[in-house]
């Protein structure tokens, strides 16, 4: 039953996600080209390269290789379609929104390639893909789908006899490039918002995952209508940024073990440990340190890893040889510098790049896994004493993107949630994100905010409009 704020009793949506299909092994790539214009191109330069599975480190297929020139090409036409009087410029507010909703509709009439896709280009197990990723995409959309007709300036009264508004108008060409642990999720976090103002915009994949990006094109090419303006501007280019963390979870000695036990493992083991988000820096209070090591122990042990297409899976293998390289490398680290490594810390025995779920305990702040992003499935546990020494430990970093605190103390949460420096404090909970609400980073975790409202400010431009009344009362 609804309440009076809108919000849903118990916290349970109407909207109800549909069953998990059976995954789709061996789907055909049927996309590989780059899209500009609502057409598929070939690279300048002839150039393709390949993308592997990760957890098969078998080749899927050879993708055209875009460099300068097809950027320049991509460029160009965005431009165009940006121009004053073109068919998107004239295009009214409310067909914008439902332009959105109706590629929504084909995302979600496709989900199950689409998550098959991106399980067979990232390692990324198919349940995960299918109700997270895809999920995520889905709402993102229909959320901005929203807005599109809802973006208005203000009126402002000034000291003189003049009539004072701002417009909130599109910046014009935005430039996105995405990165390879969400490929899809992340590429619409950017393309949403953008459209929804009215911009144009030119993207870029992570090499490693192309594919999702790729079919998208071909559903915006059903949507049909692209874009035509180019807009001269001086080189001043407006950057956001969304870059990595070391991210604290604190847990304090009055928390709910079993729920902070659980996120906390949720909280970096997700995604292949591959999150922005990743707790990967945890706290905890003296009081109740040993048992949660053991209960999280517990836990990284029976996590479920193989074969991502398996719905029991929970872990697949790391997205490419770099990446497994480096955090096998930071695990050697941890052990040297003397980090009880409590299970874990080796690769699996079978081929792919799959690593054990890694727990390491009596952690200190000046180890290299306390201080460095480790990307990979990789615990951390540290312990502290007083809740003003963890403030301090937490915000030395000069990361800041999330901090999580479980404790059932409502002024120690409030006091946390001040304290700590980061974009996104987590009570009681982890990951929970939602379209609504902004994500971004503090400190070298990035500039501007994606999702909800103030994603918003990142694609317009204000321009204040003001004129000058006649002193003659007519
Ligand atoms: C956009 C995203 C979400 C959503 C739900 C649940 C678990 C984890 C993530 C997540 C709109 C609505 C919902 C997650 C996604 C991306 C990152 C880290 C966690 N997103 N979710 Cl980088």
């Amino acid at each position: 039953m609804a309440t009076t704020n809108g919000a849903v009793e118990n916290g349970q949506p109407d909207r109800k996600p549909p069953a998990l299909p059976r995954p789709i092994r061996n789907l055909e790539v049927k996309f590989t080209k780059i899209f500009i214009n609502n057409e598929w191109h070939e690279s300048k330069s002839g150039k393709k390269f390949a993308t592997y599975n990760p957890s098969t480190l078998e080749k899927i297929c050879e993708v055209e290789e875009g460099d300068k020139p097809d950027v320049d090409k991509a460029v160009e036409a965005a431009q165009a379609a940006f121009q004053r009087g073109s068919p998107w410029r004239r295009l009214d507010a409310l067909s914008r929104g439902r332009l959105l909703h109706q590629l929504a509709d084909l995302v979600e009439r496709d989900r199950a390639t689409l998550a098959a896709l991106e399980t067979m280009d990232t390692g990324k197990p198919f349940l995960h893909a299918f109700f997270i990723d895809l999920e995520g995409c889905v709402r993102t959309l229909r959320y901005f789908a929203g807005w599109a007709d809802k973006i208005q300036g203000k009126t402002i009264p000034t000291d003189d006899n003049v009539v004072c508004f701002t417009r909130h108008e599109p910046v014009g060409v935005c430039g996105a490039i995405t990165p390879w642990n969400f490929p899809l999720l992340m590429l619409v976090w950017k393309l949403a918002p953008a459209l929804c103002c009215g911009n144009t915009m030119v993207l870029k994949p992570a090499e490693q995952t192309p594919l999702t990006a790729l079919y998208l094109g071909s559903l915006i090419k059903e949507v049909g209508k692209l874009v035509k303006e180019a807009a001269s501007r001086s080189n001043l280019k407006r950057v956001t940024l969304e870059l990595g963390g070391k991210n604290p979870c604190i847990v304090c000695a009055d928390a709910d073990l079993d729920l902070a036990v659980e996120c906390a493992h949720q909280g970096v083991f997700f995604n292949q440990g591959q999150c922005c988000t990743a707790a990967s820096r945890v706290f905890v209070e003296e009081q109740v340190y040993s048992e949660f090591v053991r209960r999280s122990v517990e836990y990284a042990k029976k996590r479920p890893v193989g074969d991502p297409f398996d719905v029991k899976t929970e872990q697949g293998p790391q997205i490419d040889q770099k990446q497994f390289d480096k955090i096998l490398e930071l695990i050697e680290s941890g052990k040297k510098e003397g980090a009880k490594l409590e299970c874990g810390g080796s690769a699996m025995e079978d081929k792919g790049l799959f690593i054990k779920p890694t727990v390491f305990s009596e952690v200190t702040d000046n180890m290299r896994i306390a201080k460095e992003e480790i990307f990979g499935p990789v615990q951390p546990i540290l312990k502290f004493k007083s809740i003003e020494e963890v403030i301090k430990r937490a915000n030395s970093t000069d990361y800041g993107l999330t901090a999580a605190v479980f404790t059932k103390n409502l002024d120690k949460a409030l006091k946390l949630a001040s304290a700590l420096e980061s974009g996104t404090v987590w009570i009681n909970c982890y990951n929970a994100l939602y379209a609504q609400a902004p994500f971004g980073g503090f400190k070298m975790s990035g500039n501007g905010r994606e999702l909800g409202e103030y994603a918003l400010a990142e694609y317009t431009e204000v321009k204040t409009v003001t004129i000058k009344l006649g002193d003659k009362n007519p």
